[in-house]
């Protein structure tokens, strides 16, 4: 069963392989997103090493002199996504956006290395790769905290991953969304408009890479100027973890100095995810940065803060509240409390189960010593797949498949799942 369903996952990555980088799915997704290109990598390295580090390097080929790593990189033209390279006007040789995405590549290139038999390759690809990560998560700590607060803020609900969760309703009430150009979407002829996010949101997405357009791109002035800005525990914690990835790594290579960069970012991040922590909910909670104050929404991104070494307190605290989530719903982890008002089954961040997500949260639980929740959380995502493919999403009350089919980074966490 087990060796069909990696035969499978095989297949759907390798129909999405564009040869130095894959697309999440056909149609919908047709360029390179940065967080799945990294997660990508790891379903590639349990059957093609060399392709799993060249996905990595694609994507970090296109970082910005800033340090900055694009969330999408246009390598082709192909008119079926909105918003395209034309409005997003970044003026790069190879388009790409001007907003970034979270920061998996550090993790991924842990395990990259770790997994690579010859140590004298794997040696020489990481001594360039490593310095382009570093680079972008100083990047980060310098144009994302320019308070030094030890956490970063995303200006954009697109640099989340998770874009229409609810942790962006009240952060998107503050953007204006007079005088855009008008747009047509592409995403709901691929999908069910259903499943997507509303034309609303949109409006606002628009609005704000209209705004950033305007300022140039300068990331020296974004983090300031945005009307949104939030600090997203889960996408901290990403960054905590693969500052401590990279940390080990620049040990492994032998290079002090990166390593206690890096080793300090993550330490400074991980006692400032403190800050986050919502005793009401027993979770992390998303702290909205331009107006102030710590939010109550009961989202997974709180949750998903599991993959930075958390306290094992914390982590014990957060895998009761997953339980609590496992009764209310099929299968975990849902992206929103079912019992919260907001929750929506089918609508993309709003409340359906994602693979990614659930790979994450129990990776970082598996080294808290929530060994069990970490197994259930697994058991769960291949639960789902076996009733319903390798869905970009899943409903979470009935397992139904949601959003696009084919979806490289799900079929590349079955492969990492079960390998
Ligand atoms: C968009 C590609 C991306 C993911 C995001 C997900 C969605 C839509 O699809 O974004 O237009 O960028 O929310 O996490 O990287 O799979």
């Amino acid at each position: 069963m087990s060796q069909a369903l990696i035969d499978q996952a095989r297949g759907v990555m390798e129909g999405n392989d564009r040869g130095t980088y894959t697309v999440p799915t056909h149609g919908l997704y047709p360029f390179q997103w940065n967080w799945d290109s990294a997660l990508s990598a790891l379903g590639f390295s349990h059957f093609d090493m060399d392709r799993a580090w060249v996905e990595v390097e694609t994507l970090m080929a296109h970082q910005w002199d800033d340090g900055m790593v694009p969330h999408i990189i246009f390598h082709e033209p192909d008119d079926g996504y909105f918003p395209g390279p034309n409005v997003w006007q970044t003026r790069r040789d190879v388009p790409t956006t001007g907003i970034t995405q979270p920061a998996v590549a550090g993790f991924a290139l842990r395990k990259l290395y770790d997994r690579t038999e010859d140590k004298a390759v794997a040696r020489e690809r990481l001594a360039k790769l490593l310095p382009k990560v570093h680079a972008w998560h100083k990047w980060f700590y310098r144009d994302r905290d320019p308070k030094s607060t030890g956490l970063v803020a995303i200006i954009h609900p697109w640099e989340s991953g998770r874009d229409n969760s609810v942790d962006w309703d009240e952060g998107l009430d503050a953007v204006p969304i007079e005088g855009i150009a008008p747009f047509t979407r592409r995403d709901t002829t691929h999908a069910n408009p259903d499943h997507r996010p509303s034309d609303e949101q949109y409006k606002c997405y628009i609005w704000l890479v209209e705004y950033f357009r305007g300022l140039g791109w300068d990331n020296a002035k974004l983090h300031d100027a945005s009307p949104f800005c939030l600090v997203d525990p889960g996408f901290n914690g990403i960054l905590i973890r693969s500052c401590d990835d990279v940390a080990d790594l620049a040990e492994f290579l032998g290079d002090p100095s990166m390593a206690s960069e890096a080793r300090a970012m993550a330490t400074k991040g991980r006692a400032a995810l403190e800050s986050l922590w919502n005793p009401t909910l027993g979770q992390y909670t998303c702290y909205n940065r331009a107006a102030g104050h710590l939010q109550d929404t009961p989202s997974i991104g709180g949750l998903l803060a599991a993959i930075a070494d958390v306290p094992h307190a914390r982590a014990d605290a957060l895998a009761r509240r997953i339980a609590l989530l496992a009764e209310r719903c099929g299968y975990l982890v849902p992206s929103h409390d079912p019992i919260d008002g907001a929750f929506d089954s089918l609508r993309y961040w709003r409340g359906p189960t994602w693979l990614i997500v659930n790979y994450l949260i129990a990776e970082g639980l598996g080294r808290s010593e929530q060994g069990a929740m970490a197994q259930r959380i697994l058991a769960d995502s291949l639960r789902l797949i076996e009733k319903s493919g390798f869905a970009e999403y899943y409903d979470p009350n009935s397992g139904e498949p949601c959003g696009g089919g084919d979806f490289t980074w799900t079929a590349a966490m079955v492969i990492e799942i079960l390998k």
